[in-house]
């Protein structure tokens, strides 16, 4: 079987946020109410099939004129959340290509925290080539303490994270809510956006200061 591209998927975030949840999800269509904790870093591969326009150079889910049924290997790496392994991060950081970023959606208190961490991971790794997905998940809890995607836009603007290719999902990893969907938007809105070669796409680690920009890039997807 041809392999047109290869995508390295990592999931960062808390322990207990639900990124193996969300990982289990997306495989098998079911979610496991009492998850082993992740211990270390746990590798996973699969091979979707997506349309590539040859004229366009642009995949997407539709059959076009012209397009062709390729095949797309996903490298996703699930990290453990707990403080002793992030030492571990930095490793599976490198040349990822999308960087998904597990929120709990009613941890209110520790919010600011979490984003601070992203944040110092991507001013220390930055790199523009990367497609960053925030996914806010545990939905299907409503309470009192929900975070809102303007308070996370908020503590963004405060840690400096304009000008990234940011995106953002309301996810459950219990009912289903945006795991699919968060993962299939995401991969076509990376190939399409970053539709170079590989070897071009692992170069460029640039300094943040330099090259912050008054626009952001932010953007939601609920
Ligand atoms: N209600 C609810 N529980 C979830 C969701 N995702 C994960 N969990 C639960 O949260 C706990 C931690 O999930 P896990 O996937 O191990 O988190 P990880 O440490 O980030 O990998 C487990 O008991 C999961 O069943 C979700 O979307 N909704
Ligand atoms: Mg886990």
């Amino acid at each position: 079987m041809s392999i047109k591209k290869k995508l390295k998927i990592i999931f960062i975030g808390d322990a207990s946020v639900g990124k193996s949840s969300i990982i289990n999800y997306y495989y098998n269509s079911t979610f496991n109410n009492n998850n082993n904790s992740t211990i270390g870093v746990a590798y996973h591969s699969k091979i979707i099939k997506l349309n590539h326009d040859i004229k366009t150079n642009k995949y997407s889910t539709i059959t076009i004129n012209n397009s062709i049924n390729t095949n797309i290997m996903l490298q996703i790496w699930d990290t453990a959340g707990q403080e002793r392994y992030r030492t571990l991060v930095p490793i599976y950081y490198k040349n990822s290509n999308i960087v998904f970023f597990v929120i709990d959606n009613n941890d209110y208190n520790n919010i600011q925290k979490n984003i601070k961490y992203l944040s110092d991971i991507i001013k220390t790794y930055l790199n523009f080539n990367i497609t960053y997905v925030i996914l806010l998940n545990k939905f299907d809890i409503l309470s009192d303490n929900n975070i809102d995607i303007q308070y996370i836009n908020r503590w963004f603007n405060q840690f400096d994270l304009y000008d990234l290719d940011l995106l953002f999902f309301k996810t459950s990893a219990k009912t289903g809510l945006n795991i699919n969907n968060a993962f299939l938007t995401s991969i076509i809105h990376h190939l399409n956006k970053y539709n170079t070669d590989e070897k071009k796409q692992k170069t460029d680690i640039i300094n943040f200061k330099n090259t912050k920009k008054n626009n952001s890039n932010f953007c939601c997807i609920i």
